[in-house]
Formats: structure tokens, sequence, C-alpha cells
């Protein structure tokens, strides 16, 4: 018999890219007293890993919970959060995560209003049937314009197919800097107001306890002292301390084993408990090997959950043994077997991404679902001691049913000024963009749609935010595979290239900067002919960027 659990509810916070969400749950933290008096805790404390704080954005999806008083039955309810990252390379992570989970908060940006992966993750949130709150976010900007922002939010869930009861959605203003909410454009001194409507909006998990244990294992964690933990929501029965679990592989293979370490999460940290029943979202630690999608249940009926499913990568590259003259010199781990080990295992919580052996021991096919996923996949590698080479990402071409060649395509949002905008059609034409719309703003700027071949936009942000000089505003949505769109001119870039080996200065730098973009600072070791950035001429520039400064033999003729 189904029961509802009303002490819990279960809510992702979803968005486009910097509309706010980890900021807001730094105030929802705070509010719900998650941290002690005095306590120093950093700002979007969420972002935890390194590359998550630098660059100022969400990589991983990752899981938290506040414990708040009911106001109307004085009961303690628990919320199960989940931070959700915004850009669209990392869409894998939202996709999966919705199955943790009853309800969405959607964060808009008051100013921007819905942006191209505001659709994309309301849209994975309504299909499975979620409940939405509409949080209209950065109440405080100067050019909020929450009644055009709602309208615009409200058109988009009809166009993405909401249900009634989908479509008539509860709307909460918010300052997440300020930590305000209000139920009108007039904000609350507090985030009471969005703690009350998850209350009333989100439904509590209504599920069977009496019935098999079942847990999808949706993401993974790491523990100190027990490893590697497998994250997930109890969707039947309970689990408790010390059980035997069947533990059922992708392949269908059931394991026999033992729930040894049970946890919940409390604030930023994980509890160990005796057991964790349905509805809630539980931990469980000591499964050697455990991957996301497999099943943990009940040894005496072993029922698989559906699947994960998320969508296909689009872009690929090599990654190699390093061959350079430098090779053995940056990393602590550079040979194959090293490398090999560490891509597989990025696959057991990367689920978008898939590496695959090729015909050269050495050389590793990896994809992804957009550069920036590779790029970070390189940068946490490289920063954990890994050295090796990667190839230029090219996209994942496929066969149609009649045998054509098929192409990912993008959707590609732009604002520019208007003076801008010439440039950049034609650049998007070259690429073999349509234009789908183009609207004039009142503040002199352009927005432009096209549907662009994801061949067409490697490499292109850089050329676009120099056509732009750097005001463009570009985001980039997957579209699906159609034909080939035919050749686009692949180089539309060179290389600037090392001079001679040496160590490279500010001054050899500054004179290559004004040339082209560069990637690496002072102070470097180069070899001759490495590359050392990118220059949007016809042809590769070799540049001296070791050269001292020598003083001006000739200045006195200036
Ligand atoms: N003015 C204003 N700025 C805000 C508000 N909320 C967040 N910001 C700022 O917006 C930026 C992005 O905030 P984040 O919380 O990192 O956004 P996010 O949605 O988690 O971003 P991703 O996870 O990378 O998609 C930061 O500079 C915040 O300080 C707000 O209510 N008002
Ligand atoms: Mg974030």
């Amino acid at each position: 018999m189904k029961v509802q659990r009303k002490n819990i509810r279960n809510v992702a916070i979803i968005a486009h890219v910097d509309h706010g969400k980890t900021t807001l749950v730094d105030g929802l933290l705070r509010q719900a007293r998650v941290f002690r008096e005095n306590q120093q805790v950093q700002e979007r404390v969420m972002d935890s890993n390194d590359l998550e704080r630098e660059r100022g954005i969400t990589i991983l999806a990752k899981n938290t919970a506040v414990l708040i008083p009911d106001p109307q039955t004085g009961e303690m309810v628990k919320i199960n959060i989940v931070d959700t990252p915004g850009h669209a390379d990392f869409g894998g992570e939202v996709e999966r995560v919705m199955n943790m989970v009853d309800g969405v908060l959607l964060l808009v940006d008051a100013a921007e209003g819905p942006m191209p992966q505001t659709r994309f993750v309301l849209k994975k949130a309504l299909e499975m049937g979620h409940q939405a709150i509409v949080v209209i976010n950065k109440m405080d900007r100067r050019d909020a314009e929450p009644d055009r922002v709602l309208n615009d939010t409200f058109d988009l869930f009809i166009e993405l197919g909401a249900s009634e009861s989908q479509a008539n959605f509860q709307v909460v203003y918010t300052n997440a800097i300020a930590q305000q909410a209000g139920l009108t454009p007039a904000l609350s001194p507090d985030l009471q107001p969005l703690f009350e409507a998850i209350l009333q909006h989100i439904p509590c998990p209504e599920v069977d306890l009496d019935a098999p244990f079942q847990m999808l294992v949706t993401n993974l964690g790491y523990d100190e002292y027990r490893g590697v933990t497998a994250i997930g929501r109890i969707s039947a029965g309970k689990v408790t301390n010390g059980q035997p679990i069947a533990r059922i592989t992708l392949q269908g293979e059931i394991l026999a084993e033992r729930a040894r370490y049970l946890f919940v999460f409390q604030g930023l940290e994980k509890v160990e408990v005796d057991e964790v029943l349905a509805g809630d979202i539980g931990v469980i630690a000591g499964l050697e090997g455990v991957e996301i999608g497999e099943t943990l249940a009940d040894p005496e009926q072993p029922v698989a959950l559906p699947p994960i499913r998320v969508e296909e990568p689009t872009v690929r590259m090599t990654f190699g043994v390093n061959t350079s003259p430098f090779a053995g010199k940056e990393g602590k781990w550079s040979t194959s077997r090293k490398l090999r080990e560490r891509l597989f295992a990025e696959l057991r919580n990367n689920v978008a991404l898939r590496v695959e052996e090729t015909e050269n021991a050495d050389t590793f096919l990896v994809s992804g679902r957009g550069e920036l996923h590779l790029a970070i996949l390189i940068e946490t590698m490289r920063r954990e001691g890994y050295e090796f080479q990667v190839s230029r990402p090219e996209a994942i071409l496929k066969e149609g049913e009649g045998g054509e060649i098929l192409e990912p395509y993008e959707e590609v949002h732009i604002e520019t000024s208007a003076d801008t905008v010439g440039a950049v059609v034609e650049m998007l034409g070259a690429r073999k963009g349509q234009m789908l719309n183009l609207v004039n703003n009142p503040d002199n700027t352009v927005t432009l749609v096209y549907l662009v071949p994801t061949r067409g936009l490697l490499g292109f942000r850089y050329q676009f935010l120099t056509a732009t000089r750097g005001m463009g505003v570009m985001h980039t949505l997957f579209h699906g595979y159609a034909p080939f769109a035919g050749p686009i001119p692949t180089r539309n870039s060179s290389s600037i290239v090392a001079w001679e080996a040496g160590t490279t200065t500010n001054y050899g730098l500054k004179n290559a900067e004004e040339r082209g973009i560069l990637f690496y600072g002072p102070g470097v070791e180069v070899y001759e002919g490495m590359v050392v950035g990118e220059t949007l001429r016809s042809s590769d520039l070799v540049v001296n960027v070791c050269k001292k400064e020598t003083p001006d033999q000739y200045a006195f003729l200036k």
C-alpha cells in the first residue's frame, strides 16, 4: 500500500547557466541553520571542487538536505535538495538526477528571462511529470522585468506541452544574494516564502514501504573512509544497515552484496543511519565497482528499475600518450596503461562520456557532450598528474536509415550589438548556419537564433568574442542529427608556433599577444615548433615567445 511521506520533499534546482542556483542553495542552507553560529562559510559552498570554484560554474550535480518546521503542523520536514549545473555541456547531470526528485525549482533570471538551457532542463522536468515552482531570481537587478519574464516562462511551459497542473505553477520572486523571497515582487526579509512554497507545491513522495527494496544508483560520491558511495532515491521498501542486497549490473548480472554503510544527507554532510525508508535519498558505501544506472534490490525479489537514459555524445577527440620532446616532464602518470585506467574509471560517474580503444594501443577515443565537457575532463586529469596529448575535437557523424550521413546540429542563441551583427551573421553563414530568428532589441542589441552544425561551432567561441569585442553572449543547445551540411572551411584559424626552444618571457609574449590568443603565460618551457596560441590569420605564425628584452640600441634615432 502506498503512503505519503509528508515529512520529506525531494527537489532539484534547475536553470540556465548563472541564473543563481548555487547562490540560492547557500541561502537555503544558511536560513535552515545548517551552519554553526559564527562558522565561516565560503560563497557558493556547493561548488566544492577546485575547478568549479575557479571557473565559478557548477559541473557536478550535488545533494544536500535541510530540516525545517512545517508551519501548519509544527513537525520537522526534511528537504533533499539537488543543485545542478546550468551549462549545456553538463546537461547529462541534470537529466539523470530528475529521477531522484518529485519536483523542481526552475530559476529564471529576472532580467534575462528564459534562455536556451532553461528550455532544455524544463523539458526534462516536464517529461518526468514533475511539478515546478518558478523562481524569478535576481529581483535586485536594475533591468529586472519580472512581468515579462513570468509571461515568457509561462509561454515556454505551454510550448513544451506542460499539463494543466504543471502550467498552473506557483511563482516565487527572490534575491538569492540577499537571501530574500516573496510571493509578489515585494520581497520578505528572508526566504520563508520559498520554504513554504516548497512544502505546499512540491508533492511529498508516495511510496510503498512494505514492498521489496529498490534503489536506482543515480550518482556516485566519495567517502573518506568508505571509498566510492552509491547515491539514489529508495523507490520502494527500505534498506537496513548490514542487510543483504542484490546488485543488478547494467548487463543484468545479479551480485550478492551487503548494505554495510548507510547514510542520508544532512546539510553539507552525510550522517550514518541504521535504515533508510522509501521516498528518501540514501547513500550506500562499500559496493566495490558500483556504477550509475545499476539497481540495488531485495535479494529475494531482485527487480531492475528502468535504466537512466542520457543523450548521446556529439563531440570527440583522441587522448594519447605524450610524444612531444617534453614527454614525462609534466606529470606523474604518462604511460598508456595509466591513461587507460583513468579514462575507463571516469566512465563510472561521467555518464554522458564514452571511451573507446583504438587500433593504436597508446590512443583512446573520448566522446562527450561538447567542447567544455571534454575540456573539463582534460583539466581535471592534468591536475591529478596525468600527462597526455589530445587531438582537435571533431563532431561525431552518424549514418541515417537510408545510408545518408547525418551530423549533429546546435541551436545557437546570440546577443550582440547592432554594429557587430553583420560580422556575426557572416561568420555563421560560412559555417553553414541557418538563421531561425533575428530580433532587434530596444537597447540597440540584436538577438539571433541559428541552427548550426556542431562541426562549424568547434573553436568558434574565440572568433565570436573577437568579432564582438568580447561583448557578445552566446549559448548553444544540442538540437539533433540532420543531413550533413557539406564542407565547411575548417582552418579559419591558424596556430602561433614557438620559434625556438626556451622559456617564455613577458616580453616575447607581449609581442605575440597582439596577433592572437595565447595558451601559456610567462615562465613556461616550450620546444621549437610547439603550438602556443591561435591566430585568425590564414597561415601559421612563428613567434619568438622566449625573446628577452634587449636595450634598444637605436633609440637615439627615434
Ligand atoms: N544581482 C544578483 N546576482 C545574483 C543573484 N543570485 C545569484 N547572483 C549572481 O549570479 C552569478 C551566478 O550565480 P551562481 O549561483 O553560481 O549561478 P548558478 O545558476 O549556480 O550557475 P551554474 O551552476 O554555473 O549554472 C554569481 O555571480 C552570483 O553572485 C541575485 O539574486 N541577484
Ligand atoms: Mg551552480
